[in-house]
């Protein structure tokens, strides 16, 4: 019997909940960095086990917002709204950090959306055993049944985490294609890549002042696919370090870029051209963030490897 369930994977920003997302699905679309607050919209992840349809939903991390900052806002109004579809909450703690006050306030206030919740402890290939198993307890004490350790990055544990999360998935039939991965448009992953390079390359508050935007995406014929993004920065002086010393910086980006989309796009021979434009006040300007061109843009298949 085909059944489906939507999961959402919700923590701390910088918890793994990308890392885990690109490793159930078993291939990267989500993006990760070390920095916090790196996802800013929520993301869906379909994968297949057996007869079960799994929709993931990897969502930005949980922090308090400043009220003057509209980005931080959206954030994660973003990761609360994901709860709105979801069946399930798996609820990511990064051990390394333990049962801290941000993530016991975190827990209480999903306690309040009465959707049952898995605890994932995750980086354990990062803590001594004595120190998950003080994690592990607190969970416990707290009165959860379902706790499970795992490194998204080894994968140890993730596949007992998606036996587990099968058995949450109640909901009759598929809702999405068989070899479909996400509903959300490929000039949009495309646009999310970019900005993870930027995570990757840049230092500091940058990768905070900056977004990128698909103003282009055309598929030609024979598997050439054409992308114009402007990444859009708040000074000159960011202009500057992003375009790099003889246009350095921005040529090795559009490398790494131009590689992560290709692999996504099925191996399509991707021509990738990136401009840097500086609009102070960007964050102010809701049009900017690619995040309201998700709901603007035709759905758009995006299909397995
Ligand atoms: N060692 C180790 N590192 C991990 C593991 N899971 C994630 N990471 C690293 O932790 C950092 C954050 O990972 P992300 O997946 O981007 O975290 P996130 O929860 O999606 O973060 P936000 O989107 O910013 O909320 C990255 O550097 C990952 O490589 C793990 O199991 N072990
Ligand atoms: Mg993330």
């Amino acid at each position: 019997m085909k059944k489906h369930g939507i999961i959402a994977l919700v923590g701390a920003p910088n918890a793994g909940k990308s890392t885990l997302t690109n490793a159930l699905l078993g291939q990267k679309l989500s993006i990760v960095s070390s920095k916090v607050q790196t996802t800013r919209n929520s993301i869906k992840a379909i994968t297949i086990e057996g007869e079960t349809q799994i929709v993931l939903i990897d969502t930005p991390g949980i922090f308090i917002p400043r009220n003057d900052k509209i980005l931080e806002r959206v954030i994660v109004k973003s990761a609360w709204q994901a709860l709105r579809e979801a069946n399930h909450i798996c609820f990511l703690i990064d051990a390394t950090v333990g049962m801290n006050i941000e993530n016991s306030r975190i827990i209480a206030d999903l306690k309040k959306e009465n959707l049952p919740l898995t605890i994932v402890i995750n980086k354990i290939d990062l803590v001594k055993k004595s120190r998950l198993l003080e994690t592990f307890a607190a969970a416990a004490a707290l009165g959860f049944k379902d706790i499970l350790p795992i490194s998204a990055e080894t994968k140890d544990g993730v596949e007992n985490l998606k036996k587990l999360l099968c058995e949450k998935c109640q909901n009759p039939n598929w809702i999405y294609a068989e070899d479909q991965i996400t509903d959300a448009p490929m000039r949009f992953i495309a646009s999310e890549i970019t900005r993870e390079k930027l995570f990757l390359k840049l230092d500091q508050e940058l990768p905070y002042s900056l977004t990128v935007k698909t103003d282009s995406y055309e598929t030609l014929g024979g598997s050439e696919i054409k992308i114009h993004q402007t990444i859009f920065v708040t000074k000159d002086s960011q202009k500057s370090i992003v375009v790099g010393k003889n246009g350095s910086m921005i040529k090795q980006i559009g490398l790494e870029s131009r590689r992560d989309i290709s692999e996504i796009a099925g191996g399509a021979n991707v021509h990738l051209f990136l401009f840097v434009k500086v609009k102070k006040n960007w964050m102010n300007d809701i049009e900017s963030y690619e995040i309201a061109d998700v709901e603007k843009l035709p759905n758009q298949k995006i299909s397995k490897k």
